[in-house]
């Protein structure tokens, strides 16, 4: 007899790498209690002062470079493996989610690893050791001789089509959509949560403290992700495979 599967998607933010030894960007100590995001993860900002962005980035990447998955990242690969994980859309640029296997992952917000050039299509990994080092040179395109800058999504920027549309496309579809590790205020991600629960899925979400999306959850476990969501992830196997 064949088992019908439910249909999960997961959205993940910055709290899903935490226990990775990344910082997340708001709360006490987010990332940004130090600058004012308008200095920072804005095109306008880069324009202004381009070694302060880049020297932000270089900062995360040394932090980056070592870091591991932790086991929120692994249980959302064995959903994936289990055939029950349709997609995850993440929020992050550490690109972890990879590194712990998960294979149809979209980077809604871009991967920090990667560079483009602000002028022509050139793209290319940056994240090289002497690149990463605060005195390196800011890094011209080869093509265009304009400025690189970090392949994310800046704020006023649009993200992908394709990949918002695959984003919405999944969660239209879902049964279940698991919310990892989000404050859930940064658009248009903030709005699939709705999206979900309009379309008549179950809106799960991990956090360690109660969001803005926390009051429209079917379910909140509060705490640690990388300690409630493996424990979750088992006792739904089990009860599907069963
Ligand atoms: C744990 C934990 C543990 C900790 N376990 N949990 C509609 C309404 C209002 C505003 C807008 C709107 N539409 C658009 C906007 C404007 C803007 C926006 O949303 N502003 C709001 C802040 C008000 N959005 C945009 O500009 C977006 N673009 C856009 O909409 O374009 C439209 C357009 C169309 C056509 C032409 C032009 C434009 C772009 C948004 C890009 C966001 N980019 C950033 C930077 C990426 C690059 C980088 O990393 O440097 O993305 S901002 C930053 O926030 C980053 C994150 O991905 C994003 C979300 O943050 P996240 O992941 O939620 O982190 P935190 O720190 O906020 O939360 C961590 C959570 O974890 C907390 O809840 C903790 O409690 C929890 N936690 N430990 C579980 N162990």
């Amino acid at each position: 007899m064949t088992q019908i599967l439910p249909k999960i998607v997961a959205i993940t933010g910055a709290g899903i790498s935490k226990a990775s030894g990344i910082p997340t960007f708001r709360g006490k100590d987010g990332l940004w209690n130090k600058y004012r995001v308008e200095d920072l993860a804005t095109p306008e900002a880069f324009k202004r002062n381009p070694t302060l962005v880049w020297n932000w980035y270089k900062a995360r990447m040394r932090i980056l470079i070592d870091a591991k998955p932790n086991a929120a990242h692994y249980a959302l690969t064995r959903l994936e493996k289990e055939k029950m994980l349709t997609g995850l859309i993440t929020q992050n640029v550490d690109g972890l989610h990879k590194l712990a296997g998960t294979k149809n992952v979209i980077e809604v917000h871009g991967n920090i690893r990667y560079a483009r050039c602000e002028n022509c299509s050139y793209r290319a990994r940056w994240d090289r050791k002497e690149l990463i080092d605060e005195s390196a040179e800011l890094i011209k395109c080869p093509k265009c001789d304009k400025l690189l800058r970090p392949d994310v999504v800046w704020f006023g920027e649009a993200l992908k089509p394709d990949k918002w549309q695959k984003a919405v496309e999944l969660t239209e579809k879902c049964d279940m959509l698991l919310v990892i590790g989000t404050s859930a205020v940064v658009y248009p991600v903030a709005s699939l949560p709705l999206l979900a629960k309009e379309r008549g899925a179950e809106v799960i979400e991990f956090n360690i403290e109660s969001t803005s999306i926390s009051r429209m959850c079917d379910r909140s476990y509060f705490g640690p992700a990388e300690k409630t969501l493996p424990k979750f992830v088992e006792s739904l196997i089990s009860r599907v495979k069963r």
